[in-house]
């Protein structure tokens, strides 16, 4: 059974102000072709469908298109969809039942009653039945009322107690659909810029990744960049296309998954993605980078015969490395850069300045944070039960999805 496996469309999302729409309908259409050459048993999404909860009519547009898309290509190809983070899920289960009908199947509640279970679809092939559990997002608060008085006392609890109580039947094959943040034990997962600040600041939604580990395989959405999790049998396929600056490195591919017979590893194959316009850096001398606009790049073209008027369209991150501020240098970069994402500078005079400041501001954890600024205001330390208080109040906050 072969599998595509997608996540963190994130459509309708802008970069530092300029629209990724181009980019975004260019990495879909690439997509539908692909699922036309490969034709998958299944299409998993895994989460953040769009990039904000109330999506513009232009993002609705753009996935209505992807769907009608990949609806028409025969024999029908089943879509698996799952609520993310980002997604609203009311909004995002809109014509769901319709929907259904084409063999597109969206689950955007967990199991919220006692009598409810995760949305689960099952697809044959010449080794037998493949189970496909759809787990959207969840926050514990969600599913607490399930649950007796205390069980659920963060994220890995609600996800363990939530697949603990399925009947699984570990004879056949079973795959998850989930969209939450998952670690192995050992190593951290890779994150970057693009996630949510939930991920960056905190900690207390992590799932250690060996609750996935009675599925065949565990297809994954919420990181940006494309990696293993825990186990070898999850993996997170990261955003399709490039959503900031620290993607730069980045392969954006569809994940291309294909179960053998209960037992034997899953087969993954990486199908790249090109996006118009790239995401990266450039770095330099004022001359040096006015250079580059015409060199590097996939969207640079020429105007007219003179090379050195050359326009680069690419989404770039500029960093000035001469001493003092050139005149008129973002006029003069915007002319050959039209989609200028930031200027930094980057030498004797910013580097002095960060020393005198005291170097980069810490990333703390929130608890952390508040311990210092209250030492630093009340000239005194935080008490347990003061702590405890903190704590909870984080923990809360951080439920309500910040
Ligand atoms: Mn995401």
């Amino acid at each position: 059974m072969k599998l595509f496996h997608l996540s963190d469309l994130h459509i309708g999302k802008y970069l530092n102000g300029y629209s990724l729409k181009e980019n975004q309908e260019s990495i879909l259409s690439q997509i539908v072709f692909l699922a036309q050459k490969e034709h998958p048993d299944a299409i998993a999404i895994c989460g953040d469908i769009y990039d904000k909860s109330a999506p513009s009519g232009e993002a609705y547009g753009i996935f209505d298109r992807f769907l009608q898309e990949l609806s028409e290509i025969r024999p029908k190809i089943p879509v698996l969809i799952i609520a993310g983070n980002h997604d609203s899920p009311e909004r995002l289960a809109y014509a769901s039942s319709f929907l259904e009908k084409h063999r597109i199947h969206i689950s955007v509640f967990p199991p919220q009653k006692r009598e409810e279970y995760l949305k689960k679809i099952t697809l044959e092939d010449e080794y037998g039945p493949v189970a496909f559990y759809l787990l959207p997002f969840l926050k514990p608060g969600y599913v607490r009322p399930l649950f007796e008085e205390g069980l659920i006392d963060g994220y890995e609890s609600a996800v363990r107690e939530v697949l603990d109580r399925e009947q699984i039947d570990l004879s056949i094959r079973n795959v998850i659909l989930s969209h939450q943040f998952y670690a192995g034990s050992k190593e951290g997962p890779k994150t970057c810029e693009s996630e949510t600040a939930m991920i960056m600041a905190g900690g207390l939604d992590r799932v250690d990744a060996s609750v996935l580990d009675r599925f065949d395989y565990a297809a994954l959405g919420h990181l940006h960049g494309a990696q293993r999790c825990g186990g070898k049998n999850a993996r997170y396929c990261g955003s399709p296309c490039k959503y900031s600056v620290s993607e730069e490195l980045h392969r954006k591919a569809v994940t291309m998954v294909t179960l053998k017979e209960k037992g034997k590893a899953a087969e993954v194959d990486f199908l790249p993605l090109y996006a118009p316009r790239d995401v990266r850096r450039v770095r330099g001398t004022l001359e040096e980078v006015l250079a580059a606009a015409g060199a590097g790049g996939q969207a640079a073209e020429n105007k007219g015969s003179d090379p050195a008027g050359a326009v680069c369209h690419d989404y770039v991150s500029v960093t000035i490395t001469q001493e003092g501020e050139p005149y008129r240098i973002r006029e003069r970069l915007e002319e050959r850069y039209d989609h200028l994402l930031e200027l930094r500078f980057d030498n004797e005079r910013t580097r002095r300045r960060l020393r005198e400041e005291g170097g980069e501001m810490p990333l703390l954890r929130p608890l952390e944070a508040f311990r210092r600024f209250f030492e630093a205001v009340r000239r005194e330390q935080l008490s347990e039960a003061e702590e405890r208080i903190m704590e909870r109040l984080i923990q809360e906050t951080k439920e309500e999805g910040l």
